[in-house]
């Protein structure tokens, strides 16, 4: 299935008047509009090749239809939300819950819609039939270096993948850890994990970058072995110049400083990217923006303040990707909300009046260093975020046209109620 232009270009005619009125009025008491404007249509987004279907817990599972149930279908889908947003311009797949039978065909398929390849991931976390030696104690801290060595090449064949279809970076997330005290020797899985790493380093091609992503806990539950930001330094550091740490939103304990975490990580220029989602509790994998939008919005003004302090592209010098899953919202709806979460954060923290923020935070002025960031929070950018996508060619409403065009109706009838996607 496919959202053509004039599908666009009519639901654009429909609310043209009403999003320019919006626009102008905003854009009269914000010196930057257009600056935002143009930094909002270059900023990208990439899709997680996981999250396309309904994923469930392990309590119960509630399909809605019409899930992709091949990789070619995930690229139709991600190719329907970039159509619609012209946002999210590249997909992240997963190995081997997504191993492209030709990639030559399946880059050129994503060429079609537009899409590149984002970091590929590999998986030591589940067992895959015919396996040799099981990761039910680990993959790469394994007290078994057969086990370690059979983690070690799956992820050297998922760069191979990855190489093939264009992507030019490797997320390593691993769910080695322990449930019990006395289980593990902390040291030992430490400095095993970091052989293990530091061979997959040594496969990356020229012009790669390897992100090690962190979790507190799940599916271990006393330590896991890339446990917090950290550890993930550590082996950053230890690892050299083309490894850096992944963010995950849900992987931190309780009320974690987020914000400050990537500030120290972006200042030590070992920030990688981030796998955008929201969590009330654990690694919920909820909507961006849908629990904690504030947080999401410290987050970006950290990211912008040190981007800038760099001199860092914002759009291209960080891996921008969602990962969530879904139980109960339509898996396109969450994805189009979550972009969405996502640009009207970023646009709040191009608002900041940095030059007045860093008067305020030098003289010790609490109270004013609060009023200029709440300024920026509470402006309301959507009509800036709509701008963007209006002169990117896509729509100024992405969801309601996609139930305007009954797009899961249209899905469910191409393939039907009970398909189910790969992944979480
Ligand atoms: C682990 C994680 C990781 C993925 C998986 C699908 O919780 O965040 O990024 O490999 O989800
Ligand atoms: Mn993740």
């Amino acid at each position: 299935m496919r959202i053509e232009k004039d599908h666009i270009q009519k639901h654009n005619d429909k609310l043209a008047a009403k999003h320019r009125k919006k626009l102008a009025n905003l854009s009269a008491e914000l010196p930057n509009a257009k600056k935002v404007i143009n930094k909002l249509a270059d900023f990208q987004i990439a899709i997680p090749s996981w999250a396309l279907g309904t994923g469930g817990t392990r309590f119960g599972r509630f399909s809605g239809g019409g899930e992709p149930g091949s990789l070619e279908e995930k690229i139709e889908d991600v190719g329907l939300l970039h159509a619609l947003n012209q946002s999210s311009g590249a997909i992240s797949l997963h190995i081997p819950w997504d191993i492209p039978t030709s990639t030559r065909k399946i880059k050129a398929l994503a060429a079609e819609h537009g899409l590149l390849f984002d970091a590929v991931n590999s998986n030591t976390f589940q067992d895959q039939p015919g396996q040799k030696y099981s990761y039910k104690y680990g993959s790469l801290q394994h007290a078994n270096n057969k086990v370690r060595s059979q983690a070690i090449d799956h992820n050297i064949e998922v760069i191979k993948y990855g190489k093939a279809l264009g992507s030019n970076a490797l997320t390593v997330w691993l769910s080695d850890g322990s449930c019990f005290p006395g289980q593990l020797n902390f040291r030992k899985a430490f400095q095993r994990t970091l052989e293990g790493l530091q061979e997959i380093y040594a496969a990356l091609p020229s012009g790669w970058k390897m992100f090690v992503e962190y979790k507190a806990f799940e599916p271990n539950f006393y330590s896991m072995t890339v446990g917090d930001w950290g550890q993930s330094l550590l082996y950053a550091n230890k690892l050299g110049p083309k490894a850096y740490t992944l963010v995950d939103l849900g992987h931190h304990l309780p009320n974690a400083n987020i914000e400050q975490i990537v500030s120290l990580l972006l200042m030590e220029q070992k920030l990688g990217g981030f796998h955008f989602n929201d969590s009330k509790y654990g690694d919920d994998d909820l909507t961006v923006g849908s629990i904690n939008p504030y947080q999401l919005f410290l987050i970006f003004n950290e990211l912008v303040e040190g981007m800038d302090a760099r001199g860092m592209n914002h759009a291209r010098d960080l891996g921008w990707m969602i990962d969530a899953s879904h139980n109960v919202k339509d898996p396109l709806e969450d994805l189009l909300q979550s972009v969405e979460a996502i640009k009207i954060a970023y646009a709040q923290a191009l608002l900041v009046d940095r030059r007045e923020l860093n008067r305020a935070q030098e003289s010790n002025d609490v109270a004013k260093s609060q009023e200029i960031l709440q300024q920026a929070y509470r402006t309301d950018v959507r009509p800036l975020v709509a701008e963007a996508r209006l002169r990117s060619g896509a729509a100024l409403q992405p969801i309601e046209l996609f139930r305007e065009l009954s797009v899961r109706k249209q899905l469910i009838a191409q393939r039907g109620e009970k398909t189910k996607a790969t992944g979480l």
